[in-house]
């Protein structure tokens, strides 16, 4: 007997029950049909009631499309969805024609109808059309058929819903599923106002929120869309999905979403990672989500947190989800596997072969045991492995560890010997790190060995990233031998992760905005000397290979000149005391040239500046640094002893020109901070002026 509601009909008291669930949308290797009916009994047991079958690799979902399916993957589908329906889970199945349907040809429209008759002759009831991540560019004939992209997808959807008789549940997923996507914002984009206002009321719309994966869900940013939209969204929530990273995997609570959304929606979908076990988080948190409301939640938040959702938190839910998970964990999931017991006092175990086990004899070794898996184990790989957009509170406090040994560290400060302070916190570095090999121990000592397959490549990950930073902090601490694993020439392949893509990553300046590591580990040495008349010739050579670096699409000679490329270029000299140079093991990597009175040199060039702009900054500086050096800090110290030469002239300001191409010395300056954007007139379009006052 199906709860009141849960065949995807309305509920007895007439409301549509609430989507909840998860979505099977990822790219890569589809889940089997053992896991999925395994989810079904989880949603089941955990109050979630809906699956939306849209495995994107799936032959038959999207790239063949149109093909129908045999009788053996029929015989599957069919089980998968009575597997669906005993344990009252509303089984939609969806399908993405976007590839390549041309939405005006009536043979196409034939073929998707025909398709979706097949899954309905399997006893499915609910179904789906997916367009995300396809072309947006219509085929001529579609452009002829069609006023826009919205009207055929909408046409095409409002036909195949009605071809079935309307079902109750009936999921369209637009090609702009995110607000990042939408132009020129979500309430001014015409595509959604389309597919509002033509898509036919009982079709319901999935969106993922502000982004692809959405950090966080406002209840504002849902009223607007709703209201776009003409209905309240199914969210499809990418929080968890880890389908464009290899290396990461998320095992933090459901979180970011405020229960108050609960009423504005029409349900949430978790499209998780694609490893099927490691999702007992992600849905067991989404799971008490979903009842924060509808069964009175937890509501004893402590008082004074404005931040905290009164209905649900995080942590807590996180901690129910890890709780049930170990006994997971614990339990053996294939034929033959069993828990080692203590083999001193026991009798002897029965093998499967029949044999008597062996027990070692006096002076002999004695069989490896190792401890169970914890709580506090499971709670420390979860934060290891947390959210997209925030590590857990250990991973954090130990990436700030990292920082600050190595920043403290003798060699980075100059002196001698270590501080008591830190050894003490290399000590409490190691034992953080040693917590994570004896998790990765109990780990793969756990029974159930579906789940630890699924985790193994990650927490070997994490294992040796964790052991590479333990060696450095020995390292730094004149410990360990630096040449063993960090400083090797002729490493092993452990020793320079990541392949090829590692590679790439590794001579890009930075790797995007979330990069906790913004600093490189500093293994060269540089010197910071005045600048003497010799240096002029290999100023100039720095000077016309960042030039020619920074050259792009424009040509040099058609760029407007700066003020300060006289300078660098040798025709006007720098102020007395006021020229530095940069050294490293190399020769010169970079230099730093300051006028005290940029006037004469801007009337050289014939720049008229507002002579407010001198008034407030009448000094000049610029700098160079040859992408070699990726460390900051030595730029950093060339423009602080510069600014503080120029100060003791007299100086009341200094500015320095950048090209707006130049994104290596933008973010340079922005990142001092000192340094903010001048408003003046008579700047060339491509030239930005910023300066600091002193
Ligand atoms: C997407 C894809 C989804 C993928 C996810 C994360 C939607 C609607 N589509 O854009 O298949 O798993 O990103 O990479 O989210």
């Amino acid at each position: 007997m199906s709860k009141p509601g849960t065949d995807g009909g309305p509920s007895q008291s007439g409301a549509r029950r609430f989507i909840s669930g998860v979505v099977e949308g990822f790219y890569g290797r589809p889940w089997t049909m053992e896991q999925r009916t395994d989810l079904f009994k989880r949603e089941q047991k955990w109050g979630l009631n809906t699956y939306l079958y849209a495995p994107k690799d799936d032959y038959k979902h999207r790239m063949y499309w149109r093909d129908l399916y045999s009788a053996e993957e029929a015989e599957q589908l069919i089980a998968l969805i009575s597997a669906a329906q005993q344990h009252d889970v509303e089984f939609i199945y969806a399908i993405s024609p976007g590839l390549d349907v041309t939405f005006s040809n009536p043979k196409e429209v034939a073929a998707l109808k025909r398709k979706l008759d097949q899954v309905r002759s399997f006893g499915c009831r609910s179904f789906s059309l997916l367009f995300d991540d396809i072309e947006t560019e219509m085929c001529p004939a579609d452009k002829q058929a069609f006023s826009s992209f919205a009207h055929a997808q909408v046409a095409i959807t409002n036909a195949v819903y009605q071809h079935l008789g309307e079902p109750e549940t009936f999921l369209f997923c637009p090609t702009d599923y995110c607000a990042a996507f939408c132009t020129p914002s979500v309430s001014q984009s015409s595509y959604l106002h389309t597919v509002g206002e033509k898509l036919l009321p009982g079709i319901d719309i999935l969106w993922t929120g502000p982004k692809v994966v959405s950090h966080k869900i406002s209840v504002e940013s849902i009223e607007e869309v709703s209201s776009v939209l003409k209905r309240a969204p199914v969210i499809w929530d990418n929080i968890h999905a880890n389908d464009y990273d290899p290396q990461r995997l998320f095992l933090g609570p459901f979180k970011d979403r405020p229960t108050e959304l609960i009423p504005k929606l029409r349900g949430v979908l978790t499209n998780p990672n694609c490893e099927f076990y490691p999702n007992f988080v992600a849905i067991h948190t989404l799971a008490t989500w979903c009842k924060a409301t509808t069964e009175g939640g937890q509501r004893d938040v402590e008082m004074g947190d404005e931040e905290q959702d009164p209905c649900y938190s995080p942590q807590r839910a996180l901690i129910m989800a890890l709780t049930d998970w170990l006994q997971e964990f614990m339990s053996t999931d294939q034929p033959g596997a069993r828990l080692r017991k203590e083999a001193s006092d026991e009798e002897p175990m029965q093998t499967d072969m029949g044999e008597s086990a062996y027990v070692p004899g006096p002076g002999e070794n004695r069989l490896y045991t190792a401890e169970p898996l914890t709580l506090d184990d499971l709670k420390l790989l979860s934060e290891l492995f947390y959210l997209p957009y925030e590590y857990g509170p250990t991973a954090r406090t130990m990436l700030q560890e990292l920082d600050w040994l190595r920043n403290h560290s003798p060699a980075a400060t100059e002196q001698t010997d270590k501080t008591a302070e830190w050894c003490s916190r290399a000590q409490q570095f190691d034992d953080m790190c040693e917590a994570v090999v004896q998790m990765f121990n109990r780990l793969s000592n756990a029974p159930n060995r579906s789940i630890l397959y699924d985790l193994y490549n990650y927490i070997c990950d994490i294992k040796s990233g964790v052991g590479l930073a333990r060696a450095y902090v020995k390292t730094l601490g004149g410990q360990g031998q630096p040449s063993a694993q960090l400083m090797n020439n002729d490493p092993e392949p452990w020793g320079f992760r990541g392949g090829l893509s590692g590679e790439f990553q590794r001579m890009l300046p930075c790797h995007g905005n979330r990069d906790l590591f913004r600093h490189p580990p500093t293994t060269a040495v540089y010197c910071i000397r005045p600048y003497c008349p010799d240096d002029k010739m290999e100023v100039q050579r720095i000077f016309r290979e960042m030039q020619r670096a920074g050259e792009g699409k424009v040509p040099l000679m058609t760029q407007p000149p700066r003020i300060c490329d006289g300078l660098s270029a040798g025709e006007v000299s720098p102020s007395p005391h006021c020229a530095l140079v940069l050294e490293d093991d190399t020769g010169m990597c970079g230099y730093a040239l300051a006028l005290t009175d940029a006037k004469p040199a801007a009337a050289k060039i014939q720049r008229a500046v507002g002579d407010s702009m001198f008034e407030d900054f009448p000094s000049l500086v610029t700098m160079q640094v040859l992408p070699r050096v990726t460390d900051p800090s030595p730029a950093k110290r060339m423009i602080g002893q510069l600014l503080s030469s120029i100060r003791s002239s007299g100086s009341r300001g200094a500015f320095c020109e950048l090209r707006q191409s130049d994104r290596r010395m933008l973010d340079f300056y922005t990142k001092l901070g000192s340094f903010k954007p001048i408003n003046t007139a008579g700047l060339p379009q491509d030239i930005i002026a910023m300066g600091t006052g002193l």
